[in-house]
């Protein structure tokens, strides 16, 4: 299987190299984000308790999300691999994806690091939050909430994949096929 992570700040593109790495790869995309939205807009229970968290910019609890990422990998027994996007991002997801992924005699491929500066993530979210409706795209306090966040409990989990020898880092600033082509060139070699 070729299982990568797609590791970023908020903005930084991964759901939009995502799509085109699906195709290129034939990959199953698993995004807590979108996940997190589609329970959201059913009204679930679940949905109702993240809204609050990501309406602020804080991070889901972590049973919550390995939860959803357990369901999604037992759902989809024959994929040929997955692109995880947004996850993990603490160390307690990263160790609880390795331990998932092992009972399946799986293990992760590599991690790939969007690197973009925070002036340019706020101004991508703040873009986007003109027509895309969500509301953590809004607020400009909202977004230096969820950037903190990152910084805070997201970022220690690039070296957690360095001591496994599996952090890739990418430039995430240019056009958008110039870093898809730049990913590629990483999941190559990797394959
Ligand atoms: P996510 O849905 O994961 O979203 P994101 O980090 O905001 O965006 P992404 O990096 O995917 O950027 P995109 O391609 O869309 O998270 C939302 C919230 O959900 C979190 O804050 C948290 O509350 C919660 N959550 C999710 N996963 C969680 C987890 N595992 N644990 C706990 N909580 C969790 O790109 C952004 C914009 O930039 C788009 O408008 C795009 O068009 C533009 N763009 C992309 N590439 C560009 C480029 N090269 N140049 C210019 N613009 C570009």
């Amino acid at each position: 299987m070729l299982n990568l992570v797609l590791f970023g700040p908020p903005g930084a593109g991964k759901g939009t190299q995502s799509q085109k790495l699906i195709d290129q790869y034939q990959l199953i995309h698993l995004s807590t984000g979108d996940l997190l939205r589609g329970e959201i807009s059913q009204g679930t229970a679940l949905g109702i308790e993240a809204k609050k968290l990501m309406d602020e910019g804080m991070l889901v609890p972590d049973a919550v999300v390995i939860g959803m990422i357990s369901n999604k990998l037992d759902a989809n027994k024959d994929a040929k691999g997955f692109i995880f996007d947004g996850f993990p991002r603490t160390v307690a997801q990263a160790e609880a994806l390795d331990s998932l992924l092992a009972t399946k005699g799986e293990s992760i491929s590599s991690m790939i690091a969007l690197e973009v500066d925070d002036e340019e993530l706020e101004h991508r979210l703040l873009l986007r939050g003109k027509d895309s409706g969500r509301p953590d795209d809004a607020n400009p306090e909202v977004i230096r909430k969820r950037i903190h966040e990152y910084n805070n409990k997201t970022a220690p989990v690039a070296q957690f994949y360095q001591a496994q020898n599996k952090y890739k880092s990418v430039v995430g600033t240019g056009s958008i096929d110039e870093i898809f082509h730049s990913i590629c060139v990483v999941v190559d070699l990797c394959k």
